[in-house]
């Protein structure tokens, strides 16, 4: 399953993972054997390759001919793309979509190869030892579409709300992928509304941006409650027939804040949400569908209304499913911890970059999406790193307006970046890595944060939780037992919750999770075990704690 729904029906769309490939490593002990594997999958899942970091060669074969576009939606996580022998494509990151368009394919049976690497380096800014796994494989599936002269690059749809009346403005980017050019109209509907765009001409090779405005009488709302979503339907046409589309899916949500809230259509709303990673036992970092949907019923199960995609963008299928369910996400661009030596790493901020210009388009029309966040705990008490925060909260705002954004800070008090966010946020570990009482804890905290930047502005807890190991406990309810977690996430959902200064909670984790071992080797199962059920989904005693505290609090203040 790619998506939610059928994206096209004019463009010629097949999925060329959802079946067996060829796996071959390329270092270790079986480099060069070849194994047959499912895909999505993660080399991790394999036999024999638990641990392998290194390259893996994935083969398969297709038939196909003329213009084609294969896109990737995610590789974990240095991507290496070969037709027939000639490299066509590149890639760094496992958690974005990147495509190659290949013109005049002769006819026949190609083979398409993916290398796969997971390995660390100084080219690796973000993929670095960390308290997450970066996995190895094809993690999300690989389309292969079949272009004509034209094709829709992207359906960029952005609500407004004004005096009562709903709006959507529209951005179409259109192509021309041929050395000659080329006459086209294009038409876009949204409900029961259209607009054309008539006699176009393009240049070769000439992108076209084409804007316009629908404005509706009579729409439904997308909320936590009433998640209504509309499809946006864009087709190309020449000489009278449809030559390629796109369709899309987004809400009539507008999102804004005041000076302490979050508003989702002028209504302030409390978050309730678990930090989630794209982590399982079973499937490494490539959920399948019924694994992401399962997880969301937890999350639902436990009074949770939002989900915070630590560290890195998710998988859009998820994201279908949170813009179906009116669960809220926070999603942002791939860091965990990068300290100013990580950020001064040449490869740093151009790789971050990349990651914010390659989700924001991709996820733009996600009504779930509520916020962007950026650079989860890095250096944002150094100069330099505010720098890079700076560069890269003025990029969110250009690539999107409709949507505010953070960062998720763990400095305490010595953050220099609070002017910068919309939002502040903060990780805080009162009652696990430090004894402090939470409530005089967040008010010192809150108080400070006043002085730095950050007045008048909604605080946010993305980040709180303790461990506990699956099934250790003792009367004692000493650290790590699944008694003492839940005591301490007891203690600290009260005291966000009852505080009136915060908009509201992210509880750290969702799930237990594997951690690498270069350097989180150290954790208890080289896990990080501050899940509310463990990596089997199984519930630890702080699932009923959490479930009632949570659901004891309505959606909205
Ligand atoms: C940090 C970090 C998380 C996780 C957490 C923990 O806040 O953002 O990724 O490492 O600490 O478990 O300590």
């Amino acid at each position: 399953m790619i998506r939610a729904f059928d994206t096209h029906k004019v463009r010629t769309v097949k999925e060329l993972t959802g079946q067996l490939w060829q796996f071959t490593p390329c270092q270790g002990e079986h480099a060069g054997q070849s194994y047959t594997v499912a895909t999505p999958s993660c080399w991790e899942t394999y036999p024999d390759f638990g641990n392998y970091r290194g390259e893996g060669i994935y083969r398969t074969t297709f038939r196909g001919n003329g213009n084609l576009r294969l896109e990737c939606k995610g590789i974990s996580h240095t991507a290496t793309l070969r037709l027939d022998g000639q490299e066509i494509a590149k890639h760094y990151n496992a958690y974005t979509i990147f495509d190659v368009i290949m013109t005049d394919v002769p006819e026949g049976i190609h083979t398409l190869e993916i290398t796969a690497d997971n390995r660390f380096s100084e080219e690796s800014a973000l993929h670095i030892p960390n308290d997450y796994k970066s996995y190895g494989g094809i993690s999300r599936p690989v389309v292969l579409e079949q272009l004509s002269n034209l094709y829709i690059r992207q359906i960029l749809v952005t609500p407004l709300h004004e005096n009562g009346i709903w709006s959507t403005q529209i951005s179409l980017i259109i192509k021309n992928i041929t050395p000659s050019s080329q006459k086209c109209s294009a038409k876009l509907t949204i409900h029961d509304r259209e607009i054309i765009w008539n006699d176009l001409e393009l240049a070769p090779q000439e992108q076209r941006l084409l804007t316009g405005l629908l404005t509706f009488e009579q729409v439904e709302e997308w909320s936590m409650e009433t998640p209504r979503l509309y499809y946006v339907n864009a087709v190309l046409e020449q000489n009278g027939a449809a030559v390629d589309d796109m369709i899309d899916r987004f809400g009539f949500r507008i999102v804004d804040i005041d000076d302490k809230h979050i508003l989702i259509n002028e209504k302030a709303v409390r978050i309730k949400g678990f930090c989630r990673h794209e982590d399982h036992p079973q499937f490494g970092c490539a959920l399948p569908f019924a694994a992401m949907a399962a997880d969301l019923d937890i999350i639902k199960h436990l009074g949770a209304n939002s989900v915070r995609t630590s560290h890195y963008p998710n998988d859009e299928l998820f994201l279908d499913l949170c813009d179906e369910q009116g669960i809220l996400v926070w999603e942002e661009n791939h860091a965990r911890g990068l300290s100013l030596q990580n950020m001064q790493n040449p490869h740093f901020e151009p790789q971050a970059e990349q990651v914010i210009r390659e989700m924001i388009p991709a996820h733009y029309n996600h009504p779930c999406i509520y916020i962007w966040g950026i650079l989860n705990e890095c250096a944002s008490e150094t100069e330099y790193g505010k720098e890079c925060y700076a560069k890269q909260l003025s990029l969110i705002k250009e690539l999107d307006q409709s949507r505010p954004h953070s960062f998720a800070s763990c400095k305490f008090k010595t953050d220099l970046c609070l002017g910068l966010p919309d939002v502040v946020s903060y990780n805080i570990y009162p009652k696990w890595y430090h004894d402090s009482p939470v409530d005089s804890y967040l008010e010192d905290l809150y108080q400070w944060i006043q002085t730095t930047g950050g007045k008048g502005k909604p605080f946010l807890i993305t980040e709180i939780g303790a461990g506990g190991i699956y099934g250790y406990r003792n009367p004692y309810h000493s650290k790590w037992t699944e008694e003492y977690q839940a005591e301490a996430l007891k203690n600290q959902l009260h005291g966000v919750l009852e505080n009136e200064n915060c908009c509201g909670v992210y509880i750290w984790q969702f799930c237990d999770i594997r951690v690498e071992e270069e350097w989180f080797g150290c954790r208890p199962r080289t896990m990080n075990n501050k899940g509310i059920v463990d990596e089997y989904r199984r519930s630890k005693l702080s699932y009923d704690v959490v479930k009632k505290i949570l659901s004891s609090y309505g959606n909205y203040f």
